[in-house]
């Protein structure tokens, strides 16, 4: 049964990011459980931040789930990314990276790689980048595969990367990786603006995708753009996908109602 889950950063430069919630993990906790979600999704700025969290209390307390959590900090912060020319970064971009999987992990929450991938440029052609990138994943995957969790790589649009923007681009960057252990985020505002159609984009996303971030067409709450969620639900159950549905949105008009729309319709697509 695919699953419903809520973003909290506390992620200062990510303020005014796509999350529901923002700095109060204990706060967002409450709210989530009351609303009814089955778990969170966390965006913290290194792995000591969530090492230092109450975490399995509050998650213990509230009766949640950790559904994964985000890597992107590594870019916002320090500018990290995995097709950086400098050797040297791309390590400090792995190991900021392993350091949040070792921290999810113990909760069985997988860590996401999104702006964490980069982009080709002027310095770094498209072949070397995608080799780069394959390489981190791989090793990255790994490593994930031996703490018990799958690693998460995301397609984002056009003006966030030039990797892979599609979940048939997302299949391709897999295909010829060493681990079976990455599995693809499709996100329905990245997908909305990159896919002729969302739900045939699912369908070539199929047994791959291992998480979902569930969003309307302007990244508000479901129920707020203009997304048809039926063919969306229907591609969903035709591949057989049980996982997350995680709101990752922007908190308009504020965290609560995001949440409470997002759930609202989570229920109508899915539990009707
Ligand atoms: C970024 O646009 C995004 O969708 C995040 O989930 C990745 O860090
Ligand atoms: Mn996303």
């Amino acid at each position: 049964m695919i699953k419903s889950a809520v973003t909290i950063s506390i992620v200062e430069e990510a303020r005014k990011g796509p999350f529901v919630f923002h700095d109060d993990v204990a706060a967002a906790c409450e709210k989530a459980a009351a609303l009814g979600f089955d778990a969170v999704e966390l965006f913290a700025p290194s792995a000591e931040a969530i090492n230092a969290q109450p975490l399995e209390e509050l998650l213990r307390k509230h009766n949640l789930s950790l559904a994964a959590v985000g890597t992107g900090a590594g870019m916002v912060k320090h500018g990290l990314h995995l097709c950086d020319a400098d050797a040297s970064r791309r390590v400090k971009g792995c190991d900021f990276i392993r350091g949040i999987i070792e921290a999810g992990a113990p909760f069985g929450a997988p860590a996401i790689i999104g702006s964490m991938q980069g982009k080709w440029d002027a310095t770094t052609d498209k072949e070397t980048a995608l080799g780069y990138l394959r390489d981190s994943l791989n090793a990255l995957g790994e490593h994930a595969k031996s703490l018990g969790v799958a690693l998460i790589y995301e397609p984002l649009n056009r003006y966030e990367t030039n990797l892979a923007t599609t979940m048939k681009e997302g299949v391709a960057l897999l295909a010829p990786l060493s681990t079976d252990n990455v599995v693809l985020l499709a996100d329905l505002f990245h997908m909305n603006i990159e896919e002729a159609n969302i739900a045939d984009g699912l369908r070539d996303g199929g047994k791959h995708i291992g998480h979902v971030h569930f969003v309307d067409s302007n990244r508000q709450a479901a129920g707020r753009g203009h997304m048809d969620y039926a063919p969306i639900a229907q591609a969903l159950a035709d591949i057989g996908y049980d996982g997350y549905c995680c709101a990752e949105a922007f908190p308009v008009p504020d965290s609560d109602e995001t949440a409470r729309q997002t759930i609202e319709t989570f229920k109508a697509v899915f539990r009707s």
